[in-house]
């Protein structure tokens, strides 16, 4: 059995969480924050069997979009003088980690 934890943005979250479970998947939904932009993102966790990994990853990949987003930075210029100016990160579609699971139990 495997863990799943995929990192999707919030604009995604549903359409993920909607094609998981059509599909039968038993997902846990965790609202998180990216430590880079620090906006809001959603954490989905999902143990599954292993064959069904390659299919988990496919729904995510099918309802999670590359998007990119302009994040404020800053720069030097000499003692004193800063200027602020955007520039262009990308982000998504999904961060996935898969973890092996030593038990799973309900009780
Ligand atoms: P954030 O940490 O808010 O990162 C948003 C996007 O900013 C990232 O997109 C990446 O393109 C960029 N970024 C992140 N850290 C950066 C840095 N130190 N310098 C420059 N650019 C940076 P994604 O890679 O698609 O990540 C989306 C979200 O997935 C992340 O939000 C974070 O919440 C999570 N994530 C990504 N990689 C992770 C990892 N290795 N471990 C844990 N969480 C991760």
């Amino acid at each position: 059995m495997k863990l799943i934890l995929a990192i999707v943005s919030n604009d995604d979250s549903q359409k993920v969480q909607m094609a998981l479970t059509k599909e039968r998947f038993s997902v846990t939904k965790l609202a998180t924050t990216g430590g880079f932009l620090m906006s809001g993102n959603t954490t989905f966790i999902c143990g599954t069997e292993d064959e069904k990994v390659p299919q988990v990853i496919e729904i995510l990949r099918t309802h999670s979009q590359k998007r990119t987003q302009m994040v404020p930075s800053s720069a030097s210029y000499g003692v004193g003088m800063f200027t602020s100016f955007p520039v262009e990160v990308q982000v998504g579609g999904a961060t996935v980690f898969v973890l092996d699971v030593e038990q799973f139990v309900k009780l």
